[in-house]
């Protein structure tokens, strides 16, 4: 079954189980202002409640991924109205993370500040060959604002995150693989492609498995092992009052292939 759907400034498909979230916005690089954000908010309520749906990717039209926030929109914000935008936006990119499914990043060119940061609250990030990337907000007279300095050192390392938050440093994407920043590379032809690789690779797996996969590994990084232990072993039972479950194992003795219901 596919369905499209058109906001301003985001367009949404769904495709089988695959949902994706198109930021459309090119005349400034698709970069994030309030109005994308409440978009996201009506786009991930979407997703939410199509029970079909097994993993989301969020992507750019034409050479940008996300250019940063919307400098024109903050520029002449005071400490109030900037704390608001913040957390305005921190709240969606919150949301991403802890969505109920897996998303991918899947990032066709510039991913400057809050675009770098929208793709780190992603689950997994595949990135074109002319991507960029960077937290260019130092040479802007801010800070991060959309959690940079808390998700790229858990991903890529404390020395690494300082050396690019400090010097705003924009690199490539091949340096942004070295440094595990992104998953994996493609051409910029290939990428769409790629992208829908995973995703379907990921929608074939049993769902809710996959689900509290995601909810353990989250919840898991922000606490100590033996409670991120406890946190697994819950999933893991969880697991064995599925419908899935049993036609899984039931399947793997059989010699059979089975498709997983998400029951
Ligand atoms: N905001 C607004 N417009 C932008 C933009 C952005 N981030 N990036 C690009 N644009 C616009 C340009 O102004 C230009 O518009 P026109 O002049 O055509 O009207 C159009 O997009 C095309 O850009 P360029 O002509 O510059 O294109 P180039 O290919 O030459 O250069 C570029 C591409 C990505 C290298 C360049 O545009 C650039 O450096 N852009 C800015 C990148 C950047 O600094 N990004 C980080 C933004 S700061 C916070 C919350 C959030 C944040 C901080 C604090 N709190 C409130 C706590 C986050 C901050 C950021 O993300």
């Amino acid at each position: 079954m596919t369905s499209y759907k058109k906001f301003k400034f985001l367009n949404i498909y769904t495709e089988g189980h695959i949902s994706t979230i198109k930021i459309n916005h090119p005349k400034a690089l698709n970069a994030l202002n309030t109005k994308i954000f409440h978009e996201f908010n009506r786009a991930l309520t979407m997703v939410e409640n199509d029970n079909n749906n097994r993993v989301l990717i969020i992507t750019g039209v034409d050479k940008s991924f996300v250019a940063g926030a919307d400098i024109s929109e903050m520029v002449n914000l005071n400490q109030e109205q900037a704390k608001a935008f913040g957390e305005f936006g921190s709240e969606v990119f919150r949301r991403i993370e802890l969505l109920h499914i897996p998303v991918i990043a899947s990032i066709n060119g510039f991913a400057l500040g809050g675009g770098c940061e929208l793709a780190l609250c992603c689950d997994i990030r595949i990135a074109s060959q002319n991507a960029k990337f960077g937290l260019p907000e130092v040479g802007l007279g801010i800070t991060p604002g959309f959690s940079a300095t808390q998700r790229l050192p858990r991903l890529v390392g404390t020395g690494k995150a300082k050396e690019l938050i400090y010097t705003g440093s924009i690199i490539d994407a091949q340096e942004a693989l070295d440094i595990g920043l992104v998953n994996k590379l493609t051409t910029r032809e290939e990428l769409e492609e790629e992208t829908l690789i995973m995703a379907q690779k990921i929608a074939e797996q049993a769902p809710i498995a996959v689900q509290c996969a995601k909810k353990a590994i989250n919840s898991g990084m922000d606490t100590d092992i033996e409670s991120g232990i406890e946190i697994e072993t819950n999933h893991f039972a969880h697991c064995f009052t599925t419908k899935d479950q049993k036609n899984g194992m039931q399947a793997f003795l059989k010699r059979e292939k089975t498709t997983f219901e998400g029951k």
